[in-house]
């Protein structure tokens, strides 16, 4: 699709005019580009195309972005000493969140985080640490927001047991003639359902309790600065009420795997107990007072829950013909479930450490 960029920004309110832009090309849903207005005083902006056959209700979710980024940031001014940060939306011209193209296409824009990175591979447990403390920090400052305002930007998302009625009518529909490919994945989820439906099971019985959440937490949605402080989080289309555990397991998917999401080489995907262990402490820095027996008795199960069910969805979306996911290659949705099935196994392995290190955390 041609899109006029540079026209689609002189809708918001901004200083100066976009000058250049470039693509960024992480997500897998949204678009994204670095807006340069090329101002001296200015880091520019971040400007995304919200993926609106994913996002059904993008006016709800931007409130929600503009609820928690307004209450966060009250909450950072009433306490300097975090020296942390969060997103700010630019509105438009009109006063809306976004702004909706002649073609029906949502835009919105923040300001740039300028002199920042983020981690695919996470390198150190310093880093690690630093991580998990803000996850745990931007759920702690969202736990008084009031979870009525806000909207379900994707209902049932990390619901275990829809995800399996999806992953079972696309094994029947079996649409693009891949079933036959995928044998010995369809067997190891077998295996594994009735222990992952745990989970739900606890959710609906009230055990795991609903928090505010952020539901994406890939190690690489939280901003360094230049001496590896964690400044910011981002990436907040899913925040709303879900279970501590899918943050917590989500970070641990992607940043305790020695590999990236898309290895082709499984010898390469591990565990990585050093950074799991610096991230539970981090994490739980700012968490622990408030949970309970079950969320800290499931913690490290989480991380092989949350690598199921991203593993089950990237496994469907390569039955249904890569509808969801953005690929780059044929039997990229395919490569990417071998990752998180083999980061499974490992986590397998490793069970009895890995809960070890919650409860010494815990007790710090
Ligand atoms: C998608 O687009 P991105 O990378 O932020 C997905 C997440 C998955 C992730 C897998 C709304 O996130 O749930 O964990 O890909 N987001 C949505 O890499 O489905
Ligand atoms: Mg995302």
């Amino acid at each position: 699709m041609e899109r006029n960029i540079k026209k689609i920004v002189s809708h918001f309110n901004i200083k100066g005019e976009c000058q250049e832009f470039t693509k960024n090309t992480t997500g897998h849903i949204n678009d994204s580009y670095y807006i340069n207005t090329k101002s001296p005083d200015h880091p520019g902006y971040f400007l995304q195309w919200i993926n609106k056959s994913i996002f059904r209700d993008v006016e709800g979710l931007m409130n929600n972005i503009c609820a928690v980024t307004g209450h966060l940031a009250s909450k950072l001014a009433e306490n300097k000493d975090l020296d942390f940060t969060v997103l700010e939306v630019i509105p438009c011209k009109d006063g809306k969140n976004f702004y909706l193209d002649p073609d029906n296409e949502y835009w919105r824009l923040y300001t740039f985080i300028g002199n920042a990175h983020g981690y695919n591979v996470v390198e150190n447990t310093k880093i690690a640490y630093e991580g998990g403390k803000a996850f745990g920090l931007f759920m702690s400052l969202l736990a008084d927001l009031p979870a009525a305002g806000l909207t379900d930007t994707i209902p049932d998302f990390h619901n275990l047991e829809k995800r399996m009625e999806a992953f079972n009518r696309s094994v029947s529909d079996d649409k693009v003639n891949r079933v036959k490919d995928v044998s010995a994945e369809i067997e190891f989820v077998k295996k594994r359902t009735a222990q992952m439906l745990t989970i739900p099971a606890l959710i609906k019985s009230g055990e795991l309790p609903l928090r505010i959440t952020h539901n994406d937490t890939k190690f690489n949605n939280i901003l360094f600065d230049s001496s590896d402080h964690a400044l910011c989080i981002v990436d907040l289309d899913t925040v709303m009420p879900g279970s501590i555990l899918f943050d917590f397991g989500d970070s641990i998917r992607t940043g305790a795997n020695t590999a990236n999401e898309d290895e082709k080489d499984l010898s390469k995907v591990d565990i990585n107990l050093p950074i799991y262990e610096a991230y539970t402490r981090g994490f739980l820095k700012n968490t622990r007072s408030a949970l309970t027996e079950a969320e800290i008795n499931n913690l490290a199960f989480s991380a092989r829950f949350m690598t199921f069910i991203i593993g089950l969805r990237f496994l469907t979306d390569f039955l249904d013909g890569d509808t969801y996911f953005r690929t780059s290659y044929p039997d990229h949705n395919l490569v990417r479930t071998k990752v998180q099935f083999r980061l499974i196994e490992a986590m397998e392995q490793n069970a009895e450490k890995m809960n070890a290190f919650v409860m010494q955390a815990i007790e710090e």
